[in-house]
């Protein structure tokens, strides 16, 4: 990864959700522990606030998130706060509302108070059925189907605006489903992480999408270094801001219980679809990132083996201890 750059003071907004658990203290090692601020709605364990300075913080409430950008003097924002797609379809109207007054005030905030560069993630699940479901391109009309993804639109496009009308220097990527030791939070793509919770226990799991669903994958440590290279990249060599595409790895539902049951021998899954079998059926297989790889230099280093691999280390040391 490149030299720390610029980035003094951050915030970090729904820091206790399945990336924000991760990527705090990734930060708090790069940057310094009291250098970073992590916030969310939700009270953290003891652990987490022994860890570094934690702050409650509602993001639809933009006085608060004012109140603490200038308090603790922030110049670069992580803004994580978000409802995920599952959850977004059982209340569209909170999901709209979280999601996109959410961006909007952290882009009006900072805005106003000048901050150095902002973080605001996009997902694949901007895309609807009419992509190509292989190697979706970067740079496409985008249709989708669920309220999650119609707000992730709206935040790159808000994004992108913001960066173009008010110079605000706005980035953002189109995350793959995320797999991590860390909870998952509500998406359409937690099966592939409650498989290996489930596998570990010992446990029988029930699949919620069909055997044969492909989808795009990206394993935590990828993740987190993704946001970290994007956040660090030489603005003048960036051609797109806030809706890279960025790649991880590809498979099936039935692949990775595979891959899971040649390391765990007696791990069974039985494939009971549900809602999210329609979500899951309007996203892209694959994606394209040669564009991020050009402007910033990506490239994932996990397959489904290492990532499997580590997975079920980490799990079981956890569990064994
Ligand atoms: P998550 O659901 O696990 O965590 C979101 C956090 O936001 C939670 O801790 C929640 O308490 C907090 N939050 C919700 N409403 C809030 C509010 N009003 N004010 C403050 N905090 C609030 O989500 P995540 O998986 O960590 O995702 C982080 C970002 O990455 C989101 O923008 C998400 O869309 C994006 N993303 C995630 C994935 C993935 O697979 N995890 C994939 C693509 C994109
Ligand atoms: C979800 O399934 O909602 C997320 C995502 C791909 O954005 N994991």
């Amino acid at each position: 990864m490149m030299t720390s750059v610029r980035m003094k003071k951050i915030l970090v907004t729904g820091a206790l959700g399945q990336i924000g658990l991760e990527l705090t203290p990734v930060l708090r090692k790069r940057y310094g522990k009291d250098n970073v601020i992590a916030s969310d709605i939700r009270s953290p364990s003891k652990n987490f606030l022994n860890s570094g300075p934690f702050e409650s913080l509602n993001i639809l409430n933009r006085t608060d998130l004012e109140e603490v950008i200038k308090v603790y003097d922030i110049d670069t924002v992580f803004h994580l706060a978000a409802i995920l797609s599952a959850t977004g379809e059982k209340n569209p109207q909170n999901a709209l509302e979280v999601n996109l007054f959410g961006v909007y005030n952290i882009l009006e905030v900072s805005r106003k108070l000048n901050l150095t560069r902002v973080f605001v993630p996009s997902s694949i699940a901007v895309f609807g059925p009419e992509t190509s479901k292989i190697n979706a391109p970067q740079d496409i009309s985008l249709r989708p189907r669920t309220i999650y993804g119609i707000t992730k639109v709206t935040g790159e496009l808000l994004s992108n605006y913001y960066y173009y009308k008010f110079g605000l220097d706005v980035r953002g990527l189109r995350w793959p489903g995320i797999i991590s030791t860390s909870p998952p939070g509500g998406g359409t793509t937690d099966y592939a992480v409650e498989m290996f919770y489930y596998a570990v226990e010992g446990k029988r799991y029930k699949c919620f999408v069909r055997e044969d669903t492909v989808l795009p994958m990206m394993y935590m440590p990828d993740c987190l270094k993704s946001a970290i290279m994007l956040m660090e990249a030489d603005l003048s060599r960036l051609k797109h801001h806030a809706d890279f595409n960025v790649g991880g790895m590809s498979f099936s539902a039935g692949e990775l219980a595979a891959e899971i049951k040649k390391r765990i021998p007696s791990f069974e899954v039985d494939y009971e679809p549900d809602f999210r079998q329609e979500i899951a059926d309007t996203w892209p297989k694959s994606i394209d990132d040669s564009d991020a790889r050009i402007e910033w230099g990506w490239s994932a280093s996990y397959n489904i083996t290492s990532m499997a691999e580590e997975m079920i280390n980490k799990l079981m040391k956890v569990r064994n201890t």
